[in-house]
């Protein structure tokens, strides 16, 4: 028998200025969680064993929540593959084998739907996991992923721990990277189209055919689905987190264009890469402990949007576009 999280347990969220960990923060505080510990990347480099080793001997939290990760769009992934494995790797080993030694009572490690095999059965059960060929464009991240997947399973076996191993589907929300060249479809798409209305363009153009289909999760649902495993699942084997729907990125690119008031037309680049055609996960094994989404794609995208246009809007755009015109 496990128990949940005490409200004033010592909680260490790894990786809480990104997209995943500050949004587990938000959540955590939302549920009264008191006694959580978190360090900056100048703090506390996650791929330096020493360091993590220390950090862990010095502070010896109950319970850990593994959100830091090096993440990235298709072509981030596609064009710094080693970056993408080497950080991954060293960030999990460091942080699972510490957990070990200092006597961490739950960890709660994140993948990524890209684990799967690229032309899986749709909706992907856990049990797909290895039964074939990954998709090119992720596969070294998708390897480290599989790698800690694996970690928290071996660290269970062969010593007793509880880490358990979720994989959510592709996320979005606030602190997300809204940078174009590596960012993910979803901020790419609202930096893009919201630039493209501000400049008054006619088209935008966006990657690839715009036929592969998504599953994307808003990532206060998926901290939230965070914290309930961590209070009530405790098997060996990963567990799947997303919606269950997915939509194609050009339906995708409507939806958008419709959030942000933008008149103009959607054109696709066929020289960028599409990736995997399709990835929807079943989440079956989630809805039965009785976790299921909350926020839809639509209501997720406006909350997205509107911190989009608070916190990384380029604020001089208007400037920039009426440089040169006497009387501006
Ligand atoms: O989100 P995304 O970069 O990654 O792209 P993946 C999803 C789809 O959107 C691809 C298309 O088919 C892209 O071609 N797309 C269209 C765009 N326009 C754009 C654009 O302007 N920017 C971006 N980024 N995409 C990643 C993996 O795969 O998903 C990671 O590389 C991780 O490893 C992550 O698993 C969740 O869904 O293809």
């Amino acid at each position: 028998m496990y128990d949940s999280m005490h409200q004033n347990a010592k909680i260490y969220v790894a990786g809480h200025t990104g997209l995943v960990g500050s949004a587990l923060i938000r959540v955590l505080q939302k549920k009264r969680y008191t006694n959580l510990i978190t360090k900056t990347f100048g703090q506390l480099d996650l791929r330096k064993q020493l360091a993590v080793d220390s950090f862990f001997r010095a502070e010896k939290p109950d319970y850990v929540f593994l959100g830091a990760a090096k993440v990235g769009g298709i072509k981030a992934n596609n064009e710094f593959p080693a970056s993408f494995i080497y950080d991954n790797l060293m960030i999990e080993a460091n942080i699972i084998h510490a957990s070990y030694k200092y006597g961490v009572k739950k960890l709660l490690f994140l993948g990524s739907s890209c684990i799967y095999p690229r032309l899986c059965n749709q909706p992907i059960l856990e049990e797909y996991l290895l039964t074939s060929e990954l998709e090119k464009t992720n596969e070294p991240y998708a390897l480290a992923k599989i790698a800690g997947i694996k970690l928290c399973e071996s660290y269970n076996r062969q010593y007793g721990t509880n880490f358990i191993s979720c994989m959510p589907t592709n996320l979005y929300g606030p602190h997300d990277n809204f940078d174009l060249e590596s960012s993910h479809v979803i901020p790419a798409l609202i930096a893009k189209i919201d630039r493209a209305k501000e400049e008054y363009a006619s088209s935008v153009q966006l990657w690839g055919t715009g036929n592969p289909r998504r599953e994307f999760l808003y990532v206060d649902d998926m901290a939230d689905a965070c914290v309930f495993l961590m209070n009530n699942y405790n098997d060996l084997g990963h567990i799947n987190v997303g919606t269950g729907k997915d939509i194609a990125i050009k339906e995708l690119a409507e939806l958008i264009k419709e959030i942000v008031g933008f008149d103009g037309e959607i054109l696709f680049n066929l020289n960028q890469l599409d990736g995997t055609p399709r990835k929807l996960l079943n989440v079956e094994k989630l809805s039965n402990l009785g976790w299921h989404a909350s926020t839809s794609l639509k209501d997720g995208l406006k909350k997205a949007y509107d911190w989009y246009c608070v916190y990384k809007k380029p604020k001089p755009i208007q400037e920039e576009l009426f440089k040169g015109y006497e009387g501006f």
